[in-house]
């Protein structure tokens, strides 16, 4: 959406798109899945979000609820995980993600029947408001003075942006109505994957009828509780001298000083996810990679590993017009049409359609989330 016509200028910069030759070389080392043992040395040695127990109690209402609808529910995860430096944190390492993938892909499985379970970055882009949230105009500029009798003030949305708030204006009040989105949010890693096994234990009451939608990027490496600093890191030492602190070696260039940074690996709780959290329900996961000779050879890999249903690749260039679908019989790739990526400016602009790959991928995901649900009553009833 653009509304450029009465825009402050904002040049139409967008860092989520970089060019080839500076994206990220994720060519990483291949972890091995968690086993049981991680899991438990993991969540006993890393603290528990403070929310944890109060979004335990909201979902197992919301689970409830549609459980006794007989709906599917999706748990789509959205945005970048953080890895902090100091407990009481200034600094931490960011994964990628504005959220678009998640947050499209959520009003797609409300479209489709599916109540959604919105585990996201807060501050990331959020179904139906991201139409108006994050853009490159500010919503101001989708709004006009109506003319009055000059003792009242009203604001209206600009005419020729009418059309399309008003249907996503419906859309969301539906979903708020039904109470069919339930929004959780999370920053760091460890409360990613506490939430993540908390949530997908809450969902075992629907058995088949769960979908797990990994679309968060999640990061690979962090720092341990044990390791972290509780302040925040000083560029310099101190010392004290006449009862008073005094910088005494502070960094610069020529002074020696770096900062090093350890990092573990965190562990790979999709297996934990597949045999122990989940295990009826319908798990999908995405891979991001920047090279295409590795794609699809590293969601083979993920599939091998896991033993889940399906990985979607995408390549950080390319995500906003194709993906390809990997799964244990096929690979087959899903694409905007041709003149798609010139319309988006490779992903950067919204196309003249408003051309959404989600629009493909959400339907293909519920038809083959479909397909397992008959496959397990068709079993169950021949046995
Ligand atoms: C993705 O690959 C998502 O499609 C994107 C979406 C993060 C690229 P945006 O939010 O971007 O639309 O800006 N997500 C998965 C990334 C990830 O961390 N996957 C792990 C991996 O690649 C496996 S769970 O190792």
């Amino acid at each position: 959406m653009s509304a450029s016509g009465s825009s402050i200028n904002t040049a139409h910069v967008t860092q989520s798109s970089p060019a080839i030759e500076n994206a990220i070389d994720r060519s990483a080392p291949n972890f091995t899945a968690a086993a049981e043992k991680d899991e438990t040395t993991y969540f006993d040695t890393n603290p528990k979000p403070a929310e944890l127990e109060e979004f335990s109690r909201i979902a197992e209402e919301f689970v409830n609820l549609h459980c006794s609808h007989q709906r599917r529910v999706v748990l789509v995860t959205s945005g970048g995980t953080t890895v902090p430096l100091e407990n009481q944190t200034v600094r931490f390492i960011d994964n990628f993600s504005a959220g678009t993938r998640g947050a499209t892909s959520a009003e797609y499985f409300l479209e489709a029947g599916y109540a959604v379970i919105f585990l996201h970055r807060q501050f990331s882009l959020l179904p139906y408001s991201r139409h108006y949230s994050h853009s490159t105009n500010c919503f101001l500029d989708f709004l006009a003075e109506a003319p009055t009798d000059g003792s009242r003030h009203t604001i209206v949305a600009r005419e020729e942006y009418t059309a399309k708030m008003i249907s996503v204006l419906r859309k969301y009040k539906h979903a708020k109505r039904e109470k069919l989105l339930l929004l959780l949010p999370f920053t760091t890693i460890t409360s990613y994957l506490f939430l993540l096994r908390e949530l997908a234990m809450k969902m075992r009451p629907l058995g088949g009828k769960a979908l797990f939608y990994l679309a968060a990027a999640v990061s690979d490496f962090f720092v341990p509780r044990e390791r972290m600093a509780e302040h925040k890191i000083q560029s310099g030492e101190f010392a004290e001298k006449d009862g008073e602190m005094e910088f005494i070696n502070p960094a610069g260039p020529g002074s020696g000083k770096k900062l090093i940074i350890d990092l573990d690996p965190v562990p790979k709780f999709l297996k934990r996810l597949v045999e122990s959290w989940a295990p009826e329900g319908m798990i999908v996961s995405f891979k991001l990679e920047t090279d295409p000779k590795l794609l699809i050879k590293k969601c083979t890999m993920a599939l091998k590993r896991y033993s889940h249903h399906l990985v979607i690749g995408n390549l950080l260039q390319h995500r906003k017009y194709e993906v390809v679908f990997v799964d244990q019989e096929s690979t087959s790739w899903l694409r905007l049409p041709q003149n798609a990526e010139e319309e988006t400016n490779g992903g950067k602009l919204p196309g003249k359609q408003n051309l959404e790959i989600e629009a493909l991928i959400v339907p293909e995901v519920v038809r083959r989330h479909g397909a397992m649900i008959w496959h397990v009553v068709a079993a169950t009833r021949s046995s």
